[in-house]
């Protein structure tokens, strides 16, 4: 039996009739329909009794295009409700035979298709894009097995150990149910009192209050499967194993005010990053990575694996990178693709397997049960975007939206009337299986004691830090708590972050208000949180350097840099700039006083790509002034131009000013004494005293773009942007 109906006599038939239709149709171009396919020529104007007389209810045309209108919203998601998706491919680099079984894990030379889908957890579906959050990073194979999903985010860690607690956090999370404020943050009373209360969510709180929570783009953002779960070879052997994904561009994160004013200037700004990356052929890339546990050593670690509060450095299980992921192509149809995917961490397929991490079995029930109502009743997976590659082949019929049913009489299996059809896979190892296991227990309502410890991890996050990194840390829970009304909240948080360490709880309570901080947690006892500061990991590194950003991939490639440029600029220093900047991969673009040519000393004609009513500098990650005297004089008078020159200094990113184009930093505030001789960089900006040294400070100012910030020149505070 097969639910393709295609292959039929009948069928084939009436696709040529359709066939033959569409062609006479595109023959003199598509023109309007029905919903039902009858041609309409006014689409205008109601039908009405007399033209300023009543409307006739028999105007289906009208009643029809309105019905589908008033139907087109489905719920948003509860939590991730809005997202950018793509399309692409994963390649495995070698067969992971020893590994897993999965089909799509054994063959270099095969391309799996894929779907991504980046999100933000707490903000509604128009929400904007770069508010402090974690980033979902869910991704879709389409293999020869079945889809297999990885949900996923950017954070390696979770908040709570037991689904139990997810719909607390999420409603805690979400703006204030009383007056719906505020949007898209955490930055509230609600959220801070259940933290200060559940002190397992302290070590991603330190993620999500670190850089983390606010990438650069959803190309420079890892992904993380945060569970443990297994993987199992074609002998049953059975890993467990954490999943990674390591952006080719590295990790890179925004600045806390830039992101809050990217907020206004353009609440795209990852939805478009993304879009126009992958239109421009910049594809995002992302290698896959495995930590991978012999299920002997699992109990060799202090902390238990099933907990998704945990991580495991690095440095204690290096990361196997075992293939790659381009994404390639924009999706078509938001809604279709990006906004109907239905993503489960249970699809899985034969040779990966869950774990009995209580947080993912929780996972497993909630994702189907929400998508029932997101999606209009259990039939999501026809929907294209979720259709697997094969199939599905089985005896599920019927209910809402049902594109394809079974033929034929036989619905039910066993079966001798359909020839078996279809059939067992008779090799149970190429199954979907679990591996075998002994479960024995009381039934209990009680959180394993190997969980209890809430805090080594989180210090080991902050002693892993670099001081600029740190520096933000501490600046985020100012803005947090210092939303927070409640001092006694206030208080509490400050008191566990003394937990994790006592200068982050002295330099967290400093600013917001809270005079003393002695780590005193008695005001848990008695509460139903689990219990706080049980330290297992005495022995646990004091420092890991991969928890770091400063440890990540930095390249100039695909960065966006702006070119101010006003009539009088100097045409040779501007195409040294351009050359520089195109030559390392990076995106150059034309900001002016107005849209339209402007006009060199030399008489040569640049056409602007933004001016400065829509471009702010915050869309860029460096900005370049060329020289020459009337170029330089004019931007000094203008005060965008100014402004844009001194936000990019404030937001730590790479400047270059030719000759001439100094003034401008002067103007700024940037620049004061004379400029030495020749290519000069003080903390990535960059000048050139004349011509001679265009090119090299053209190349210095790309290195600079390289190293993403200049945190070196947070200290100078002053600047007012
Ligand atoms: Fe979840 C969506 C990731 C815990 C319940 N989750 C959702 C998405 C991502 C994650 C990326 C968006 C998928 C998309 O783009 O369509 N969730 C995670 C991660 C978690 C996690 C990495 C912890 C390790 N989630 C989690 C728990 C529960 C849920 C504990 C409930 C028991 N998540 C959901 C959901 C969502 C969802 C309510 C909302 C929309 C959807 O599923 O389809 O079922």
């Amino acid at each position: 039996m097969t639910t393709d109906e295609s292959t039929t006599p009948q069928r084939a038939s009436r696709n040529e009739k359709v066939e033959q239709l569409h062609e006479q149709e595109t023959a003199t171009g598509p023109h309007l329909t029905t919903a039902t396919g009858a041609p309409i020529s006014d689409n205008h104007n109601t039908l009405s009794a007399g033209p300023r007389g009543p409307q006739l209810l028999e105007d289906h045309i009208f009643r029809e295009k309105m019905t589908s209108f008033d139907h087109e919203r489905i719920p948003e998601r509860v939590v991730h409700p809005r997202g950018s998706g793509a399309h692409g491919t994963f390649q495995v680099y070698e067969p992971l035979t020893d590994l897993t079984s999965a089909a799509f894990l054994q063959d270099p030379s095969a391309r799996t298709p894929v779907f991504v889908r980046f999100s933000t957890v707490v903000g509604f579906r128009g929400s904007l894009d770069t508010a402090r959050d974690v980033r979902g990073f869910a991704t879709k194979f389409y293999t020869s097995e079945g889809n297999y999903d990885l949900v996923g985010n950017n954070i390696p860690v979770f908040f709570i150990q037991d689904a139990m607690k997810f719909p607390d956090l999420v409603h805690a999370v979400k703006p204030e149910p009383h007056h719906e404020m505020p949007q898209a943050t955490a930055a509230h009373d609600n959220f801070w009192d259940f933290a200060s209360l559940m002190p397992e969510t302290m070590h991603t709180l330190m993620w999500v209050l670190s850089d983390r929570g606010i990438p650069r783009s959803y190309r420079m953002m890892s992904g993380f499967g945060v569970h443990t779960f297994r993987f199992v070879n074609a002998q049953g052997r059975s890993r467990f194993v954490k999943l990674h994904w390591l952006p080719a561009l590295g990790t890179h994160s925004l600045v806390w005010d830039e992101s809050q004013k990217l907020g206004g200037a353009d609440p795209d700004f990852h939805r478009r990053d993304l879009w126009e990356a992958i239109e421009a052929g910049d594809f995002p890339e992302y290698e896959l990575g495995l930590q991978v546990v012999d299920e002997e050593d699992a109990g060799s670690f202090d902390f238990d694996l099933l907990d998704a509060t945990k991580l495991i450095p690095e440095e204690l299980v290096p990361i196997r990178r075992v293939g790659k992921m381009t994404l390639d192509r924009n999706p078509q149809s938001f809604f279709a693709e990006t906004e109907q995917v239905a993503f489960h961490p249970g699809h899985v397929v034969p040779g990966i397997e869950v774990t009995e991490d209580p947080l993912l079995q929780g996972r497993l029930f909630s994702y189907v049960d929400t998508q029932l109502t997101r999606l209009g009743g259990p039939n999501f997976n026809e929907i294209p975007i979720n259709r697997p590659l094969a199939g599905p082949t089985n005896n599920q019929q019927d209910g809402f939206m049902r594109q394809a049913n079974p033929s034929g009489r036989v619905n039910y299996e066993p079966s001798s009337l359909g020839e078996g059809c279809p059939m067992h896979l008779d090799d149970p190892a190429r199954a979907l299986a679990a591996v075998p296991a002994r479960v024995e227990g009381d039934k209990v309502r009680e959180r394993s004691e190997s969980f209890r410890d809430h805090f080594t991890q989180a210090t080991l996050f902050w002693n892993s830090q670099s001081e600029a990194e740190k520096d933000h840390l501490v600046a985020a829970i100012h803005f947090e708590l210092g939303k927070v009304e409640h001092l006694h909240i206030r208080q509490r948080m400050c008191d566990l972050f003394h937990q994790v360490d006592p200068d982050l709880g002295r330099r967290a309570a400093e600013g917001i208000g809270v005079r003393e901080v002695t780590g005193d947690l008695s005001y848990l006892e008695g509460s139903t949180a689990p219990t706080p500061n049980d330290r297992r990991g005495a022995a646990a590194p004091g420092h890991a350097p991969s928890l770091s950003m400063a440890q990540t991939t930095f390249t100039a490639a695909t960065r966006k840099v702006a070119v101010l440029l006003a009539h009088g600029f100097d045409h040779a220093s501007y195409e040294a700039l351009r050359r520089a900047v195109e030559g390392a991969g990076a995106r150059l673009e034309v900001v002016a006083e107005v849209l339209g040519p402007v006009t060199a000393a030399g008489g040569e004609e640049v056409e602007a790509d933004k001016s400065h009513v829509t471009a702010k500098s915050v869309l860029f990650d460096a900005v370049a002034v060329p020289d020459g005297t009337d170029g330089a004089r004019a931007l000094c008078h203008q005060g965008d131009a100014v402004q844009f020159v001194q936000e990019a200094f404030k937001h730590c990113k790479a400047l270059v000013a030719f000759g001439e184009g100094v003034e401008v930093l002067r103007r700024a505030g940037l620049e004061d004494g004379p400029v030495a001789d020749g290519a000069q960089v003080t903390a990535g900006v960059v000048t050139s005293s004349g011509p001679d040294s265009h090119d090299e400070a053209a190349d210095r100012f790309v290195e600079a773009v390289a190293a993403h910030r200049h945190w070196d020149r947070e200290e100078q505070r002053q600047v007012p942007a």
